[in-house]
């Protein structure tokens, strides 16, 4: 026989139950994907070497905030100066000499001594 406080004690019970089980079904929703990680460039350094009249390589290829990294290995003076419009240039770069630039753009650069010198850094 079921008395009143029987069913006093039912009710939250099938309540309790009825809620465990819509909680588990399979078509709970999936949690949020996690973020996605964003790859962070590490800054590093590339080398272009002045030699025989030529910038070598004279097409270099960084990423943003690379530092590129010029010495003068030829027996003469030489620069480094912006195309086309000498935004930036080294200072007059002896034999031995080394000049760093950190690439914040796609350039292209002259020795403003030996105009046909040229190259480019391509910032991707
Ligand atoms: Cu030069």
């Amino acid at each position: 026989m079921i008395t009143l406080a029987g069913n006093r004690t039912a009710l939250p019970i099938a309540l309790v139950l009825g809620l465990i089980a819509a909680c588990g079904t399979p078509d709970q929703k999936a949690a949020p994907a996690p973020a996605p990680v964003q790859a962070v460039h590490v800054p590093t350094s590339a080398a272009v070497s002045i030699a025989q009249m030529s910038f070598h390589p004279d097409t270099l290829q960084v990423q943003r905030g690379d530092t590129v990294i010029f010495t003068n290995n030829d027996v003469v003076d030489h620069d480094v100066t912006e195309l086309p419009d000498s935004l930036w240039t080294s200072h007059l770069m002896h034999p031995g000499d080394s000049w760093k630039w950190v690439a914040d753009s796609t350039a292209y650069y002259f020795c403003s001594i030996h105009v046909v010198m040229r190259g480019r850094v391509i910032v991707e």
